[in-house]
């Protein structure tokens, strides 16, 4: 009896670790060519069987739309890019482990694999609302970056290259 009641609690102990998600935080900080400034928000991850679910809680941003990705270095200050020093260049690139060197936005498997789906942000200049990235999990965006563009995101190079988001406004490492 008493080593039935351990077998089914080893059973259950085993269930619960399977079924953990994967989770990770980011506080954002809005950026610019000053650097780091306030903190206006943060973001959570969590691993489901669809891929990665991204959930904002951000306040303070411009109205509309705007591109959202995954960047590879976990840092969020100025750097050099094209002989000047500018906002979050020190998150590099979109991550892109593959190499490709194509953005494609987050539903192709051909390009850049931080390409999230855009940010939406209400006319209260609040983002509350999820993005999925189904071919991301918690354990490729840790120790990375997530910044948000002035920009909206067409999910091509064409006709501006990284689907035209320009200027980097905020940032956060991934923890
Ligand atoms: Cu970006
Ligand atoms: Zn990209």
């Amino acid at each position: 009896m008493i080593l039935r009641v351990v077998l089914i609690a080893t059973v259950v102990l085993v269930e619960a670790a399977t079924a953990y998600t994967a989770t990770a935080r980011a506080t954002i900080n809005s950026i610019d060519v000053n650097g780091v400034g306030p903190v206006i928000g943060s973001v959570t991850f969590k691993d489901t069987k669809y891929g990665l679910v991204v959930t904002p809680d951000i306040s303070d941003l411009p109205v509309g739309v705007h591109g959202f990705h995954i960047h590879d270095k976990g840092a969020c200050g100025l750097a050099e890019h094209e002989g000047k020093m500018k906002a979050g260049f020190a998150a590099g690139g979109h991550y892109d482990p593959e190499h490709t060197g194509k953005h494609l936005g987050p539903y192709s498997t051909g390009g850049h694999k931080g390409d999230l789906p855009v940010l939406v942000v209400g006319a209260d200049g609040e983002a509350t609302l999820p993005v999925l990235a189904p071919q991301l999990r918690v354990k490729d965006v840790r120790g990375r970056s997530l910044i948000i563009h002035a920009g909206e995101d067409n999910y091509s190079d064409q006709p501006e290259p990284l689907g035209g988001g320009g200027t980097r406004i905020a940032c956060g490492v991934i923890e």
